[in-house]
């Protein structure tokens, strides 16, 4: 019985000795030291033993099999030592792979570039909800429910009293509603219509803006928006004021700029009359006053809206409102 114990233990250790995949490692101490192994299974016959003997040799297998164990820690330390160091062993001064970076979307971007310029000349940003009260988005701007801008086939209704907001105004009524006056406010967003062709679709981002107080003239209309206009364009960009019509501000005005792609030539893109209309406007109705509380007698004010797409298309000679809503990413990444 000792023989035989000695004699498996150099048979272990010499099979260690050959041992360079973890997997073998395992397998041998499977096969030596498992609940079922050589030495087990060794152990079992100790009973069979004169009693006298049962204690030396009981020993003696604790011992070679605390000394096995050492052994199967130490290959299986140095195995992972190696592994280690191999795998430290690439090249540091090799470049990085690239980790693809993404960047807002153009509508994002031109939206937020429309805002700042706002937020410099001291107009504050407001944010609302999208599914609106029929209120808000025509009663209170002067659109009584038989006006002809509610015609069903230009909304989505929810239901009776409720919609998907047609412009931001909504949100300048609900701060008007809440603050008096002064007020300057920006409200951009997505607004929904019932449209889609090559220049519509039926979701697409506005910009409107207000400016409420004392004393405010159409001259203040004009040199703010002329402002905008040579900051978000060319700084020499001409532009011209044209009579307009919207239920929510008299007089209205709607502004053109001389085509960006023509300069004025005459193209397709400006349907060959050298001007293109980039935003509407005018001094708030007083019955859109009246509606939030306002005395039109004490305060007076102009408000304007402007189509993103519109804005991003012509900042980059685009002639497809489509493409911004496919999100092809060889289309997006040229931005
Ligand atoms: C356009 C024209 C416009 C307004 C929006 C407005 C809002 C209030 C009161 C009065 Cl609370 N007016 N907004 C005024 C004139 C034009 O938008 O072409 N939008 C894309």
């Amino acid at each position: 019985m000792k023989d035989q114990l000695l004699e498996l233990k150099m048979k272990a250790l010499k099979e260690l000795e050959s041992v360079s995949e973890r997997s073998d490692l395992e397998k041998l101490r499977q096969q030596y030291l498992g609940r079922k192994g050589l030495l087990a299974l060794l152990l079992k016959k100790l009973t069979a033993l004169p009693k006298e003997e049962r204690p030396v040799i009981g020993k003696l297998a604790n011992q070679v099999k605390e000394e096995l164990h050492k052994q199967f820690q130490f290959v299986s330390d140095s195995l992972t030592a190696k592994a280690v160091e191999s795998e430290s062993a690439f090249d540091v001064t090799l470049p990085g792979r690239r980790i693809p970076l993404g960047h807002l979307h153009p509508i994002t971007k031109t939206t937020e570039e429309i805002c700042t310029i706002f937020s410099t000349l001291g107009f504050r940003v407001v944010e609302g909800p999208e599914v609106e009260l029929d209120y808000y988005n025509f009663e209170a701007l002067n659109m009584p429910k038989d006006h002809p801008a509610r015609d069903i086939q230009d909304t989505f209704y929810v239901s009776d009293t409720v919609v998907l907001r047609t412009h931001t105004s909504p949100m300048q009524i609900r701060i008007m509603e809440s603050q008096s006056p002064p007020v300057s406010i920006i409200a951009p967003g997505k607004v929904y219509r019932p449209d889609s062709d090559v220049s519509h679709t039926p979701m697409f981002h506005q910009v409107e803006g207000l400016l409420v107080d004392k004393g405010i003239t159409f001259g203040d209309l004009k040199g703010t928006l002329t402002t905008f206009i040579h900051q978000i364009f060319a700084h020499d960009t001409k532009l011209r004021f044209r009579t307009g019509f919207f239920p929510f501000t008299e007089p209205s005005a709607e502004v053109d700029i001389q085509c960006v792609i023509c300069k004025g030539a005459g193209c397709r893109t400006c349907s060959y009359t050298g001007w293109i209309e980039i935003l509407g406007s005018g001094m708030v109705d007083p019955e859109v006053f009246k509606a939030v509380g306002y005395d039109p007698e004490n305060v007076s004010g102009f408000a304007f809206g402007m189509g993103v797409e519109r804005i991003a298309m012509l900042k980059s000679g685009l002639d497809d409102i489509r493409l911004f809503f496919e999100n092809d990413i060889r289309f997006l990444q040229q931005f």
